[in-house]
């Protein structure tokens, strides 16, 4: 046996002087340079202990030493598990003692949050910096560069990514070497990627959309990738013309649109710009093709099931569609009720089964049961709709759910902590459109009535407990929140309310 997604991403490349990643001042990490610190990296794992199947967490800002580190967990079959650096230390608290992480790799600015939650539950903590420093770094550089890869077939497990619930409680989605490679395979060749094209990679590792989606592409198809610590427009401009693709989340179109130095004649050497994790606005895909000739592609995934539909390479991209189930992927739409097949133009959840799914929620399994049924499909919370022509459209959400810039925040998280709050008798988050993020969080506050609400205090302690893109952009207090006749809070009523609040 070998090991299928290390030989396939990583060990087809070994040796090889070709470009991976080139930096913001055109250095370039050829693939050979990478292994071989991914190598080292593997080693140390090994050294302090940690065996195949066991969970690797990071919370580290986004360099090639922090991608070396991926690889080296896939060559050492050591689960992978990122985390957002926008967390705060009791959010990470969670993620590591619920996964059982044996190794806890972050950034310095974050050894102070997270050494009380690595001591409490008796895990290694390593720092990895950025700029190539910090303790990890440190110990691996006399170590070999090379490293005799674990075996690992395709079922077993490569990385376990955290979804919010609905409930405000994390599950950690349990992802297969053979979830990450199938999905990798069928995008390369569905978006025709080759060893020539050169990606404009600016979103962050730690979820499916650039750690999965842009870089396992990037590593089958052989090609570049110009890399960057996060979305830059000055930088992306700068390299655009020697660059042919670009994924993003739909808050990178809008702001290079936002820019006229974007136009015709900066995006000829482009040949795709790829949009996913949140709803394109039909206008946007518009504008993008006015100014620039190209009509952005536009896909849906989740991080339980990677991708799921794209729009056509070749053929007509519709806006404000998600195109076609990706080959492989089976998709229909159900009703939310009985879970009976809905006929083509019926709206309903989506549901999906394919190679791509999950192998179901770490250590959760009536969690894992309730969405993902006995015979493959899993109930993605999406309503959507499949028209005569086969294409995909999203038309809401049956879960309460906001995606702030690409980011899920899930509402109930934070009602928790606000309902917490001295003189708050209760409270409901909804999303409203922004014009940056496309949707932002509003909070509205019911009073205790014989209490008085003090917001400056609320924002501390939503500071201190939740990362800053769940943070409310606005605070509403009312008497009472609207409710139906069976007692549930009317969110519709107060999206409706609210929403032209950063209009
Ligand atoms: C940053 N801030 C945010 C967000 N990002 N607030 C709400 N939502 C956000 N997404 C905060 C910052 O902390 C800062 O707070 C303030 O907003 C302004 O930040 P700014 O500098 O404008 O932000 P940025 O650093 O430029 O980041 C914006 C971004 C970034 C480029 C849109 O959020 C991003 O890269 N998003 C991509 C997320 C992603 O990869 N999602 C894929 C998930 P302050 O000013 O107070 O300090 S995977 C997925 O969904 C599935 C599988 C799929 O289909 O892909
Ligand atoms: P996550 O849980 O972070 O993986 O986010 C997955 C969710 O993002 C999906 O369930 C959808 O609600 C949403 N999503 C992803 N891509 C798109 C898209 N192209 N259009 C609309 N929603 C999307």
């Amino acid at each position: 046996m070998a090991n299928v997604l290390y030989d396939a991403l990583f060990g087809v490349h070994a040796g090889k002087q070709t470009p991976f990643l080139i930096l913001g001042d055109d250095t370039v990490i050829t693939h050979d340079a990478f292994l071989k610190q991914a190598a080292q990296f593997a080693h140390l794992i090994t050294n302090a202990g940690l065996v195949a199947g066991d969970r690797l967490a990071v919370q580290i800002h986004k360099s090639p030493q922090a991608l070396a580190l991926y690889a080296a967990c896939v060559q050492a079959g050591v689960i992978f598990l990122p985390l957002n650096t926008a967390y705060t230390g009791s959010e990470i608290s969670y993620f590591i003692e619920n996964s059982g992480a044996k190794m806890v790799v972050c950034d310095a600015a974050f050894v102070g949050a997270l050494t009380p939650i690595t001591q409490e539950f008796s895990v290694q903590l390593e720092v990895l910096n950025s700029d190539g420093s910090g303790s990890f770094a440190d110990k691996s550089k006399t170590l070999p560069l090379d490293y005799p890869t674990a075996e690992r077939g395709g079922d077993d497990l490569a990385a376990f990514l955290y979804t919010s619930g609905t409930t405000g409680r994390s599950k950690g989605a349990m992802l297969s070497q053979n979830n990450l490679l199938s999905n990798a395979q069928t995008l390369v060749e569905y978006w025709q990627f080759t060893k020539d094209d050169v990606l404009l990679h600016a979103l962050p590792i730690f979820h499916t959309h650039g750690l999965f989606v842009a870089t396992n592409v990037c590593l089958l198809a052989g090609c570049a990738a110009r890399f960057y610590a996060g979305f830059d427009r000055d930088a992306l401009i700068k390299d655009m013309p020697k660059a042919t693709a670009l994924m993003g989340v739909p808050t990178f179109y809008t702001r290079l649109l936002d820019d006229p130095r974007f136009d015709h004649a900066l995006t000829q050497g482009m040949r795709l710009f790829i949009s996913g994790s949140a709803p394109l606005l039909a206008e946007t895909h518009k504008l993008f093709q006015e100014r620039t000739g190209h009509r952005i592609l536009e896909r849906y995934g989740m991080t339980e099931t990677n991708m799921n539909t794209s729009n056509p390479y070749d053929g007509d991209r519709r806006a404000g569609t998600v195109g076609f189930p990706l080959p492989g992927v089976d998709l229909k739409v159900c009703d939310p009720e009985t879970g009976a097949t809905l006929p083509i133009g019926d709206i309903g959840i989506i549901e999906v089964r394919g190679p791509n799914v999950f192998q179901g929620y770490w250590q959760m399994p009536e969690k894992t049961r309730e969405e993902l049924r006995q015979d493959g499909f899993f109930i993605t919370g999406d309503l959507g709709m499949i028209d005569p022509d086969g294409y995909v459209t999203i038309v809401g959400r049956g879960k309460d759910l906001i995606i702030s810039g690409g980011y899920n925040i899930y509402p109930k998280e934070i009602e928790l902590v606000l309902d917490d709050q001295p003189g708050v008798l209760e409270s409901a988050v909804i999303g409203v459109a922004h014009p940056d993020f496309g949707e932002t969080v509003v909070a509205i506050l019911v009073k205790h009535s014989d209490e008085t609400i003090d917001l400056n205090q609320i924002k501390e302690s939503v500071g201190q407990g939740l990362a800053r893109f769940k943070h409310p952009r606005s605070y509403q207090i009312v008497d009472a929140l609207p409710r139906n006749t069976m007692g549930k809070v009317q969110k519709n009523v107060l999206r409706d309310t609210y929403k032209s609040l950063f209009a």
